[in-house]
């Protein structure tokens, strides 16, 4: 004897069956289950093509015609799917796009030629399947960085990010491998600085980072889809490395220096990053990065001329700094976020810190 909860819905090579209704047994939703119909993107023609018969077992008692409603049917994007009302083809009539559209609900009717139905409307998913036709893309053609000389292996030095429209869930068309592909100069070697291919996270590789003898590198680098054997893409980076000492105090609208209050010391090669809201959408925009040197302070964040009205936020990077003097910090790392209204006006945000505390305040 079957089990009352037996599937009901048949999908039988290209044939989908309406479910039966129970005989005199109250049909429960979660008992079947209706396949989707997979459909890639980008097909070729001829259009129209089939995807799936539609059918009612209703057609040996009487003439069925079928119809479709949603998505993709009679509301918009309208026609993209029809059936044959007789035999109860299921096609689609032109080449479809995941990146715009990568599922569409639709329902199948069965009526008799009286115009009565003779099934319940029955739910079609359509899943479109993805082909790998979007090469990743930068974020920006050129990343700037900076990093102080002598720092150690090890030392993030800044984030690249690119993007890939392709789906990254059930497929790798859409996941991006990063890696670098030269380094100008090749002194004092060839390999002075690593990239995580999944990440995006640049960091310094070897030892031997000289302001004086080479006082910026560029990196050429390389996003690949599929894992990074698909399609390609290339930015460039560009490190200022900062000389020990060499700040020059140069007026700027933002400036910002950094006190370790556990020593009472200047807090030096602290990273910080200078973020603004922006549209679209109010996110973070990250603008500079800077380290600061052994008088805990750095180039201006901003120079004159630079600031414009809006939010800004000041990410420094002391639970790093804190690992680096071997202390254990409370705060994995500080933000601080304010509001430019004149941008005229000169604005210095110092941060004083310990590995249990923090201030801020507003200086000139
Ligand atoms: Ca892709
Ligand atoms: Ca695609």
């Amino acid at each position: 004897m079957l089990p009352c909860t037996v599937t009901l819905l048949l999908l039988v090579l290209d044939v989908l069956t309406f479910p039966e209704r129970g005989h005199g047994l109250q049909r429960q939703k979660s008992d079947w289950v209706i396949p989707p119909i997979n459909c890639p993107e980008n097909e070729r023609g001829p259009f129209p093509k089939k995807l799936v018969q539609i059918k009612s077992n209703k057609d040996k008692e009487t003439k069925v015609f079928y119809s479709i409603t949603g998505q993709g049917a009679d509301t918009p994007p309208v026609g993209i799917f029809t059936i044959e009302q007789e035999t109860g083809w299921l096609e689609v009539t032109k080449p479809l796009d995941r990146e715009a559209m990568d599922k569409y609900v639709l329902f199948s009717h069965a009526v008799s030629a009286n115009g009565q139905p003779v099934e319940d409307p029955m739910e079609i998913i359509i899943t479109v399947t993805d082909q790998n036709d979007n090469r990743p893309v930068f974020t920006k053609a050129v990343f700037h960085g900076t990093v102080p000389e002598g720092a150690e292996p090890g030392t993030l030095v800044l984030w690249v990010k690119a993007t890939d429209a392709d789906d990254a869930v059930s497929s790798t068309n859409g996941v991006v491998a990063y890696s670098i592909l030269s380094q100008t100069p090749n002194q004092p070697q060839p390999r002075m600085f690593a990239i995580d291919s999944s990440t995006g996270a640049i960091s310094v590789a070897a030892v031997g980072l000289v302001a004086q003898a080479v006082p910026e590198y560029t990196l050429k680098i390389q996003a690949a889809d599929m894992e990074g054997s698909g399609l390609q893409a290339t930015a460039t980076v560009l490190i200022k490395v900062q000389a020990e000492g060499m700040t020059e105090m140069v007026n700027g609208s933002l400036t910002t220096h950094v006190l370790n209050t556990a020593t009472g010391l200047p807090a030096a090669r602290l990273a910080v990053r200078l973020a603004q809201l922006q549209e679209p959408g109010l996110q973070w925009t990250e603008l500079e990065q800077r380290w600061t040197d052994g008088d805990g302070r750095c180039q201006p964040l901003l120079a004159p001329g630079q600031a414009k009205p809006g939010t800004y936020k000041l990410h420094f990077e002391t639970g790093a700094y804190w690992q680096g003097l071997g202390h254990v910090s409370f705060y994995p790392f500080v933000e601080v976020v304010f509001t430019i209204t004149d941008p005229a006006q000169k604005l210095h945000v110092p941060l004083l810190i310990s590995p249990y505390s923090y201030t801020t305040y507003r200086g000139s």
